[in-house]
């Protein structure tokens, strides 16, 4: 799959980019299934929510289930971050947020750069942000919602909060936006919340403001967020590196598969 000038375009002018479904069923099915296997995987990458037991986030769910590791490679993911970064890239960070039905809870609003920035010294935001939708999302089941072009903005915050939500990840909370800059900035940019059915992507700037509500609908939202960076653009610690479940350290360049991921993974030649 490639972007055309148009869809290019209007990434960066608006900070985000809707492919409607991307990917079809039965790849959706398989993604879903490998989801349910690494929610099993007990350690400190399952993140569950504050009011109750249910999983909040995995991260690096790429690390452990194959077909992960396919889709990060798979061409309609892979080919479109490279037109819009650069060809040399690798994963930095991998998370699905299962937004739960019934109560999944809000992600306060924030720019990911600046998460970066404070937690592992990242030195620009040349990364590329990749939402996979696992369910289909509408105005009901917490879509999250962009502040266009809020990515032209420069960093709204440099800090973060003194007491961590979670000693898992750094939680948008932490670094979240004060109502007088969100209402200024929603005032210039307006909010958008791209909807579509599962097997959607959305590709986003590591800048761009966004967030989103709880989801009090009888239907999960399960989203998962691939962040890509520049392989000349590493992290640098002040102190002791965050876990790799968080931060991957494998920055190899990622070759573009020739298949879709699920014929590379059952040896199918395309
Ligand atoms: N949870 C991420 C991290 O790096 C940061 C957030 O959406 C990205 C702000 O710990
Ligand atoms: C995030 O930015 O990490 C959370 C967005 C979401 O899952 O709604
Ligand atoms: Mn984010």
């Amino acid at each position: 799959m490639h972007l055309n000038e148009e869809q290019i375009a209007r990434y960066r002018e608006d900070g985000f980019l809707l492919v409607e479904s991307a990917l079809d069923e039965r790849e959706v099915d398989r993604l879903r299934a490998a989801f349910r296997r690494d929610c099993e995987v007990r350690g400190p990458q399952v993140i569950r929510e504050e009011s109750r037991n249910e999983v909040r986030a995995v991260y690096a769910s790429h690390h452990r289930q194959p077909e992960y590791a396919g889709l990060m490679r798979d061409p309609r993911v892979l080919g479109p971050v490279r037109q819009l970064l650069t060809d040399d890239v690798y994963v930095y960070q991998f998370k699905i947020n299962a937004k739960p039905a019934f109560g999944g809870e809000k992600w306060s609003w924030h720019q990911d750069y600046v998460a970066w920035r404070i937690a592992d010294r990242l030195p620009a935001p040349l990364q590329v942000n990749v939402g996979v939708f696992l369910d289909a999302v509408d105005e009901f089941n917490g879509p999250v919602i962009f502040l266009p072009g809020s990515h032209r903005s420069g960093l709204v915050r440099d800090s973060r909060a003194a007491e961590a939500k979670s000693a898992q990840h750094l939680d948008p909370d932490d670094i979240a936006l004060t109502p007088d800059q969100l209402s200024t900035l929603v005032a210039e940019c307006g909010m958008v919340s791209p909807k579509g059915p599962a097997g959607s992507l959305v590709f986003f700037s590591p800048e761009i403001v966004h967030g989103s509500a709880p989801n009090m609908s009888p239907f999960p939202r399960r989203l998962l967020i691939a962040t890509y960076n520049d392989t000349a653009n590493l992290p640098s610690w002040p102190g002791e590196p965050r876990p790799d479940y968080v931060v991957c350290r494998d920055t190899e360049p990622l070759r573009v598969l020739d298949a879709p991921f699920l014929d590379a993974l059952e040896g199918v030649s395309a």
